[in-house]
């Protein structure tokens, strides 16, 4: 039986990358934060709360890294782990830094002192190329240019990730990818934030969304695909980078319209509030990602459409608050 370490379990990658391993036969080792009431939602929303096996830890908290990969030995390491959210990661750059750059450090030092045979997942992101592009795209081979302390912090650990394998030969993989959505993503992010809006519209418990703006365009895809990416990078002959993303963009005005119509809502501008309070320092336009190398190496392709995306979540929003 192969054994999994992955960090970020109760975050919304986490449970579907548990769920999909399990189903493989891995004995999945989670890494969670010391908690008073620790939260298993999104476990539980998946099912699979009490089938993996829970360690406390910290990625800002080396010892405790090298005392969990020194313990289990686990064959893979996924490390889900960060302050993933952009727009606090201006207020909260010192910790962003921590986590997302020196805990990947931190986690790889473990590995190579005392599990080298472990192989490495880092979650990378499209955050990373800010606004560069060739042609409207971003592929492996587009300039990076990091535009908040998040795009900023990940890419050190980008290149942490890239340059341990260069220097100890250690099987590290950097999967790129674009934003992914899905009934568990946390309420802060856009999608999120728009579905469980336009279910309370609907249910007569809210009137309005504050949004930021409603012209960023994002390629999104559904996390439940994109971590049988995650796995397949994993295993490759040898160690390699991937971009994982639907090749299609959409706007927040496109979301909102979509939500909204599904509930039979048409004139749904009027719900929405333009709030500067969630408006970025530097804001990314536009994302539009190229995954031709994970078709081509990894068989790879998303199965979820945006239209299906966004009634995936607003159905499961007006559940949950159906069930309340
Ligand atoms: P998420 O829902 O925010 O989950 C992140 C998890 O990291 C949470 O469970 C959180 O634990 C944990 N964490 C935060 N700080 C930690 C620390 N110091 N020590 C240990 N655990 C810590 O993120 P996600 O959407 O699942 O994304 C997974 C990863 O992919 C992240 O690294 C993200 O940056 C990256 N990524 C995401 C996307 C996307 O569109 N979703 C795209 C590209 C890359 P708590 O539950 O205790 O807070
Ligand atoms: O949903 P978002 O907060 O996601 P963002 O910033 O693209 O980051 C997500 O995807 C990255 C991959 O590209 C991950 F690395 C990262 O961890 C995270 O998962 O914002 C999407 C867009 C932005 O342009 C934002 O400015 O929506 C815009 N937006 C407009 N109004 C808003 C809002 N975003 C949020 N969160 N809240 C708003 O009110």
């Amino acid at each position: 039986m192969k054994t999994v370490l992955i960090t970020g379990v109760l975050g919304q990658d986490g449970p579907y990358l548990a769920k999909f391993l399990l189903e493989k036969d891995y004995k999945v080792y989670g890494l969670i934060r010391r908690y008073t009431n620790p939260n298993f939602s999104n476990l539980d929303y998946l099912g699979i709360a009490d089938k993996i096996e829970y360690i406390q830890g910290d990625l800002t908290d080396e010892s405790s890294l090298m005392n969990i990969i020194k313990t289990i030995r686990p064959d893979e390491v996924y490390n889900l782990a960060a302050q993933s959210f952009v727009g606090s990661s201006w207020n909260q750059s010192k910790l962003t830094t921590e986590i997302n750059s020196l805990g990947v450090l931190y986690l790889l030092n473990a590995i190579k002192l005392f599990s080298p045979i472990t192989k490495f997942y880092q979650a990378s992101t499209s955050e990373m190329f800010g606004n560069s592009s060739i042609d409207g795209l971003q592929n492996e081979e587009t300039p990076f240019h990091p535009r908040s302390p998040y795009a900023i912090s990940k890419l050190y650990a980008y290149w942490i990730t890239n340059n341990f394998k260069e220097s100890y030969g250690t099987f590290c993989c950097n999967g790129i990818l674009f934003n992914h959505e899905s009934p568990i993503r946390g309420k802060e992010f856009v999608t999120r934030k728009i579905t469980d809006g336009v279910a309370r519209i609907k249910l007569g418990l809210g009137d309005k969304i504050r949004l930021g703006n409603l012209d960023s365009q994002r390629d999104w895809g559904f996390a439940g695909d994109y971590v049988e990416a995650m796995y397949l990078i994993m295993q490759q002959e040898s160690p390699d980078n991937f971009i994982i993303s639907t090749g299609e963009t959409h706007s927040v005005r496109d979301f909102c319209e979509a939500a909204f119509n599904y509930v039979g809502i048409k004139d749904w501008e009027k719900y929405i509030v333009l709030d500067p309070q969630f408006k970025r320092p530097a804001e990314l336009f536009a994302l539009k990602g190229k995954s031709d190398k994970a078709k081509n190496v990894l068989g790879w392709e998303p199965k979820v459409k945006f239209k299906e995306l966004v009634e995936m979540m607003v159905d499961a929003d007006l559940a949950r608050l159906k069930n309340k």
